[in-house]
């Protein structure tokens, strides 16, 4: 008799163990798809100023005064490498807007680059300024190359700042104008900004374009 009760509790206790096998689901509910790697992305501070003196030559709340050339200036030597730009509510540093330019991929192999233009600078007479100062949001998980070019004077001489890179996040960044001379500085028709060298393309938004003396 013994033996038939322990035989009977066993019998129950494995009935039970496997019917919680089969009624186990394969996932909890709770069960969740890991979130995606976030990119390790650089939110460096601000740097200082160079001085406290500046104005705005644009901060995209007033519209639109850039284009992308991309394959409009084939006809003047390589092919220009930017897609789109536009303004922006994704991302800002002052007011609501930012202009978002758009790049295609460009290799190594020829001296290309994807280039966004001003033809109409609120400010031409640059003279009594040393740095063009911009704040940039880069979301990819690599770098770009950035390089600020004037076209000047009567014969819309091409004159190009030293190129820095543009690490992931955001950052703000100082081009020293010391390249240009006075007299070029002095009558600035067209503001290019310029994403050089090899890179993978993808999106680069801009805010609050200044020039500080
Ligand atoms: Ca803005």
């Amino acid at each position: 008799m013994h033996t038939k009760i322990t035989f009977l509790i066993c019998f129950i206790l494995i009935l039970f163990t496997g019917c919680e096998t089969l009624i186990k689901p394969a996932q909890p509910e709770f069960y969740k798809e890991p979130e995606p790697p976030v990119p390790e992305i650089h939110f460096k501070s601000i740097k200082s100023m160079p001085s406290k003196e500046f104005i705005i030559l644009d901060d995209f709340e007033d519209g639109l005064y850039w284009y992308a050339p991309g394959s409009s200036w084939d006809n003047y030597g390589t092919h220009d490498y930017s897609i789109s730009s536009e303004i922006s509510y994704d991302w800002q540093t002052e007011g609501r807007y930012s202009m978002k330019c758009v790049m295609d991929k460009t290799d190594s192999t020829t001296a290309v680059q994807a280039s966004w233009v001003c033809d109409s600078p609120s400010e031409n007479n640059w003279s009594r300024y040393k740095y063009l100062v911009l704040d940039y949001y880069n979301p990819q998980e690599y770098s770009f190359w950035l390089t600020i070019s004037g076209q000047t004077g009567a014969e819309w001489k091409l004159k190009q700042t030293d190129i820095i890179e543009a690490l992931p996040g955001e950052e703000t960044l100082i081009f020293d104008l010391s390249n240009f001379t006075k007299t070029e500085l002095s009558d600035v028709k067209r503001l290019i900004i310029a994403s050089v060298s090899e890179n993978r393309g993808g999106i680069i938004y801009f805010d609050n374009i200044r020039l500080y003396k």
